[in-house]
Formats: C-alpha cells, structure tokens, sequence
C-alpha cells in the first residue's frame, strides 16, 4: 500500500457563493431566494443573513492568497446566477460578470484549479416572483440561458463543472433551501417535481459542458450519506435498503444509467408523490451524461423498519436549530417503507450529524463499483463551535481529527481501486450555514464575525490551516 495520493490529486476545499459573498445588492447583484429565505432565518432564529456572508467578494484576493498559502490545487465555489443575471433572464450584469473573471484570473494565476458549481441553491428572487421557480418548468430554460452563457464565457478557463448542488438534499430540506410559498408546503409531490426540473437543469448542464468546453468534465454535486440497517434484522435490511433507493439511488440512477430508480418511483407512484414526466425527458436525461460524480459526504445514516399503522404518516428530515446534541426535531418517516433514526454506535456533532469516516470509504467503494465513474469529493466537514483565543488562534485539534480521519478512508478507497479526483472539505473560509448561521464553523480559515455583528470578517489562520497545509505538501503522507 502507497502512502501517498495519486499524481496530480486536486487538493483544495468549497464555499458557495451566497454562504461566502456577501455583496448580496451590490454593484448590480439582486437578490436571489436565499437572500430572502435567511432574512427569514434571522427573524426567527438570529442567524446572520445573507448580505454580507464572509464579504468574500470584498476579500476574494487575500482568501486565494490565503488558499495558496496553503497549498491548494482546487477551489469548489460557485457562481451567483443573480449576481451575471439579476433578473435571472435578460441583461448580463458585467460588474457581476467582471466578480467571477477576477477570481477565476486570480485562482489560475495561483495554480488553483476551478470547480465551478453553476447552481447553489440561490435562485433569482425574480424567478420565484414570476412563476415560482423550480416549481415550474420555465426555470429549466432559463437555467439553459444562464449556463449557457456563464460556461461559454470561461470555457478556456474551467475544466470541471458542476451543475445543481445536492438535489438529494433540496428534496429533503426543500423551504430551506428553496422558498416555497406555505400554503405549498404540505404538498409534497412537488419535492419530486422541483427535483424532476433539477434532473432536467443538470442533463441540459452536461450537454453544454460537452457542447462548449474543450476537454471539460461534468457532474452533478450530490449530497450523500450511505444507509446502514440499525441492526441484523432482516426488515431493518430491507428497509435500509429502501432508504439507499429513495434518498440516494433516486439521483445517482439517473446520473448514470438515465433512468428513475424502479423500487423508489414504484414507492413514489403508489403514495401520489411521482413527479409528471412529460414526453422527451427522459431522452434529454439520458443525453446528458456525467463525467463524474461529485459528493458532499458529512455523515452516514441509520434506517429501521417501519410497519404501515394508525399515527404513521409520511415525514421528513428533521433539522437541529440549537447546536445542542440531541435537539434534532424528527427522523424522515416513509411507513411500509423505512424509518431513519439515529446510529447508536457513532457519535455525533452538536448538531447531530453523524461522525463516520468508514462510512466515506463505504460510500466511495460502493458508488464506484455500482457506475465506474471517476469521483471527488466536494465537501465533507465538522460544523463546530470554535474559540478565538486571546492571543488570537483557533486550536481546533476537533477539526483536524475529523479531517484527518476522512483523508485516512478517501486513501483507503483510493487503496481498493477507487479513481478519485479530489478532496474539497467544506469550507474553505468559515461561511454562513444553511441552516445555523455564523455558529456553526466548518472553516479552514476563521472569519471574525458573529450572527450579530458582521464586524470586518478578518481572515485567520485556523490550527487546521496550518495541519491541511502539511498534509497537502505531502500529498496526503503526512496527516500527523
Ligand atoms: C451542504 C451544503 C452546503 C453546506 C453544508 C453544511 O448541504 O451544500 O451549502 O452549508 O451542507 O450544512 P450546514 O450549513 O447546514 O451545516
């Protein structure tokens, strides 16, 4: 067994433009869903909007300072869809335009190697406003026309693409990371319907990249968490076997074989939750063919059996708003089908995700032996609270651990003949979560502000900075 990574393994880490830019109105940008979603967010819970984020835009040159400080050959971002077209449609902003050629420029000059995701749940607001959004179809050709135009523009600059991020996870947290008027709320066929528009965005996505981009590479970016039984039971099996249909073969069947996967669509149907597929969809799915796949991988999941019953209905994820263990509000319930619970043998963050880094290699072994397509990992990380000391440091030895734990399994994947691309933690710079604002770190990078107080979000060092820095020198070698 080597101790290194491959030659030419893409080391680097993510952010996503509305949880890392800040800039939310300005030189020409408007406001994009999440904008209005996390003003929402900071009315109920307090967390820190979107407005000002991590000011990366204000920043962009010293974080890819920073980053190439620290040895990047990769950086996943992605580019805010209102701030090239702040109607979605129509006139290109060219201040917006001029943000994403300035840092692609200054990424290339640092030999940092772009992934670029063309959507991270930040939809125009005015898409919303004109016809719901993702609900309608119409977004599909709209997102035709904002890819078009964004992958034509950096098509000498961009090698990897990815195109929607994490349908999986839309599906599940859909009002959080999609605005869905309430009185839609409980309609949940439309979960699948907004997904079946997202299979549309991401098939019509690799078109272009294969179309437009010479020698470029193209994947979507899936949120990921393997399914284990919570015991030997045979219906625990079985019903972790349906969860892995539902909440990840249902995408990742589609990227690679074109097709709905059968026992989930066959549930879907029964239940009145199938999307409406219209003639020549499932053509253009299979047109769009993947390179490979990109995974955001957090946490492994648990799945017992679940009898159909009086007081059984059909539930989603829940989330965990506090940061205290054990405060999540509900597992995802599909009676006659499976019930997610918790995994009473891994331990968790405090926010309840799951820390499992086998469950990396379990997943990384188990998707390259179902689809033989190249992988890469686009965000994997701890949301954690951290001290900035007085002296002005970060020990985050927690942070280190989790990562060092992650690199150990993508290692041992890549060990068992797994082709892996890259390793992109979440996150490169502190950012705004999704759904815990400014607390909840994952970051390389501190950035100093708080919910409250935006302060000057300075960048500092974090001990894991300086731990990433060494293992990347290395080539993954060195992870002491
Ligand atoms: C993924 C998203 C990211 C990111 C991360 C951590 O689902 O792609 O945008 O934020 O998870 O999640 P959270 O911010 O909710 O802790």
């Amino acid at each position: 067994m080597s101790s290194a990574f491959p030659k030419g393994f893409l080391w680097g880490a993510s952010t996503s433009a509305y949880q890392a830019e800040g800039a939310a109105l300005e030189d020409g940008k408007k406001p994009s869903q999440q904008d209005i979603i996390n003003q929402d967010s900071y009315k109920q819970f307090g967390f820190a909007t979107a407005e000002i984020a991590s000011d990366q835009y204000h920043h962009y040159k010293e974080d890819v300072a920073l980053m190439k400080e620290m040895g990047f050959t990769a950086y996943r971002f992605s580019i805010a869809w209102s701030r090239v077209f702040p109607d979605g449609v129509g006139e290109v902003n060219p201040k917006g335009i001029q943000y994403y050629r300035d840092l692609i420029d200054e990424l290339i000059a640092s030999g940092i190697e772009p992934i670029v995701t063309l959507y991270h749940y930040d939809l125009p607001w005015t898409l919303v406003q004109k016809y719901g959004g993702w609900l309608d179809r119409q977004v599909v050709a709209d997102f035709e026309n904002y890819a078009r135009y964004v992958i034509t523009e950096f098509k000498d600059k961009v090698r990897y693409w990815t195109t929607v991020n994490e349908q999986s996870i839309i599906v599940q947290y859909w009002t959080q990371k999609c605005y869905i008027p309430e009185e839609l709320q409980e309609q949940h066929q439309l979960r699948y319907q907004i997904n079946h528009h997202m299979n549309l965005a991401h098939a019509v996505a690799c078109k272009l990249v294969h179309e437009l981009v010479p020698g470029g590479l193209v994947g979507s970016a899936l949120g990921y968490a393997p399914v284990y039984p919570l015991t030997s039971h045979a219906e625990d099996c079985m019903a972790a076997q349906n969860a892995q249909a539902l909440r990840n073969d249902y995408y990742t069947d589609i990227y690679f074989k074109g097709e709905y996967n059968k026992a989930a669509m066959r549930y879907l149907e029964d239940h009145g939750l199938a999307p409406v597929i219209q003639e020549g969809d499932m053509e253009l799915i299979r047109e769009g063919t993947s390179d490979f796949l990109a995974l955001n991988y957090y946490a492994s999941e648990c799945a017992k059996w679940c009898p159909e019953g009086e007081g059984r209905e059909i539930r989603y994820s829940g989330v965990n708003r506090s940061g205290k263990k054990g405060d999540i509000s509900g597992f995802e319930t599909h009676p006659g089908f499976y019930e997610m619970c918790k995994n009473p043998n891994l331990d968790t963050t405090d926010w309840d995700w799951a820390i499992d880094p086998v469950g990396m290699e379990y997943m990384l072994r188990d998707l390259y032996n179902r689809y033989g397509k190249p992988l890469m990992i686009t965000e994997n990380g701890l949301g954690a609270y951290d001290t900035l000391t007085e002296d002005g440091k970060i020990h985050d030895g927690y942070r280190i651990d989790y990562l060092r734990g992650h690199i150990q399994a993508v290692k041992r994947a890549i060990d068992k003949g797994v082709e892996m691309i890259a390793y992109c933690p979440w996150s490169a710079i502190d950012l705004l979560s999704t759904s815990n604002g400014m607390k909840k770190r994952y970051g390389l990078i501190y950035v100093d502000r708080t919910d409250d107080a935006p302060k000057d979000c300075a960048r500092i060092r974090k001990d894991s900075f300086y731990w990433y820095q060494k293992a990347i020198a290395s080539n993954g070698a060195d992870l002491a």
